[in-house]
């Protein structure tokens, strides 16, 4: 299967696990779970379960085995969109080309559709069929993620210090926690999912640290072009915009190796130098 056509083909498989899980109902709490599935079904790039989904298959297992892993980060990572855009955070109107959450709904649904999202998020990983001590360590891993030591904690940092951060160093660290926490997850999901062992679970958290600091460094390039994160501490204006390009190209080789360790890295390597140069 050719590359982008892998990636369509697990983005639509997604798309329609995702609509399964979270089910439409026209009942008292439909508003809720309109709020919830108008975040959750809009186009994003599914980036998160595609790494659990690859990383399941290139560790031995059947990609469809991880489904309910990879749609339960999918809630999580949306859950943490919707927040983020909130008018208390970045107030944002636009996500994924189409008026935020809170636009739509109102800021009170807007904070319930994200809690309604974390909370299925693990009853979804719960559904599991997979033998129950895969789906007890998913389920952690989904949680620490997510956690203090996690998204939320790197989210809490870039708050706390309105965006502007004293070191390099911290710089790092909020985004490893911010961003790389639950990308780390993915990879590492798909590995839980097909029962690999801890060399594999080591190799893809090289990769996925690798690709996620790429990832946000990309990010910081593109917020520079559309001039926002003015004022914040990024790479680009920490490092210069020459340097952080090539800290991406260090960066995504360092992921491009991880992924050798695997027998079939070819979509994974492909995937890494596909996020570095991606324009959205
Ligand atoms: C509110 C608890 C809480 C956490 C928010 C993820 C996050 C933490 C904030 C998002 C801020 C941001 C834009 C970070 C840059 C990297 C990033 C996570 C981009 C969005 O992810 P994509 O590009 O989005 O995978 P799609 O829409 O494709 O899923």
């Amino acid at each position: 299967m050719e590359r982008t056509e892998r990636l369509e083909a697990y983005a639509a498989a997604v798309q329609e696990a995702l609509e399964r899980f979270l089910p439409a109902a026209d009942d008292s709490r439909a508003r809720i779970r309109d709020a919830m599935r108008y975040s959750l079904l809009s186009p994003g790039k599914r980036i998160r379960p595609v790494l659990v989904l690859e990383f399941c298959r290139v560790a031995g297992g059947r990609p469809e085995d991880a489904m309910p892993f990879a749609c339960a980060l999918e809630m999580i990572h949306c859950y943490s969109l919707i927040h983020d855009d909130l008018p208390c955070m970045d107030n944002d109107t636009l996500r994924r080309g189409k008026p935020t959450n809170h636009v739509v709904y109102g800021e009170d649904f807007a904070v319930l559709a994200g809690d309604g999202l974390l909370t299925h998020a693990f009853s979804t990983a719960l559904s599991s069929a997979l033998p129950p001590e895969r789906t007890l360590a998913a389920v952690r891993t989904l949680a620490d993620a997510a956690g203090v030591d996690g998204m939320l904690g790197g989210q809490s940092v870039d708050v706390q210090n309105d965006g502007r951060l004293a070191s390099f160093d911290a710089l790092a660290e909020m985004y490893a926690m911010k961003t790389g926490a639950l990308l780390r997850a993915g990879a590492r999901l798909g590995c839980i999912a097909a029962g690999a062992g801890e060399d594999a679970l080591a190799a893809a958290d090289r990769y996925a640290s690798a690709v996620g600091l790429a990832f946000q460094i990309r990010d910081d390039l593109l917020d520079l072009e559309q001039d926002e994160a003015i004022g914040k501490t990024t790479y680009p204006a920490l490092l210069g915009v020459p340097a952080s390009r090539a800290r991406i190209d260090e960066l995504t080789k360092e992921a491009a190796c991880a992924a050798r360790f695997f027998a079939d890295p070819d979509f994974l390597v492909w995937l890494a130098f596909y996020l570095a140069g991606r324009d959205v």
